[in-house]
């Protein structure tokens, strides 16, 4: 039998940490520490915690990834919220290791990618993520949040 998970992973991708300073338009007013608590309380209301990072590195991003295969595969934790930032857009390797591990991932934005430049439009991430949310804001990552606890309901031992 599967432990009872106590985590979920939110994983923020490379300028990120910028949030409140610029693009209000896009990103909206919050910072990253206003999106941390939003995700925190999210979780809290499912009974577990969010372990909320942000990186600008790839090669850290795919650690932590890694990590998190690892904690989900051990039945601690429900998966992953993947906001990539333009890393969605670039990086094979990191589709590479989220397929390399199986973690249940369901990718974010908190922008309309498909309202944008074209390039964002396209992601390698997409295809191995159990969904996408975009252009919901910080909401968007309560939503991914939930949705992680509702599949470990409906399928426990996955
Ligand atoms: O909409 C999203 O969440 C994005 O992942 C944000 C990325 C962008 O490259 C993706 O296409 C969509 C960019 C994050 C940059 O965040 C900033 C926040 C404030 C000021 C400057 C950048």
């Amino acid at each position: 039998m599967t432990a009872a998970a106590t985590k979920v992973h939110v994983l923020n991708g490379p300028n990120l940490n910028l949030l409140g300073t610029r693009e209000p338009g896009l990103y909206g007013t919050g910072t990253l520490d206003d999106l941390r608590r939003r995700c925190e309380a999210a979780a809290a209301a499912l009974g577990v915690e969010a372990d909320v990072r942000q990186s600008n590195h790839e090669g850290e991003l795919i650690d932590w990834v890694h990590e998190a295969g690892r904690e989900t595969a051990a039945g601690v934790s429900l998966g992953a919220v993947l906001n990539l930032g333009a890393y969605t857009h670039t990086s094979i390797a990191l589709r590479d290791a989220v397929s390399g591990v199986s973690l249940p991932v369901i990718e974010v934005h908190l922008s309309n990618v498909h309202a944008r430049e074209a390039f964002r439009g396209r992601s390698y991430l997409a295809p191995v993520a159990i969904g996408v949310i975009a252009g919901m804001g910080p909401d968007g990552y309560a939503y991914a949040i939930d949705a992680l606890a509702r599949r470990r309901a409906q399928q426990p031992g996955t």
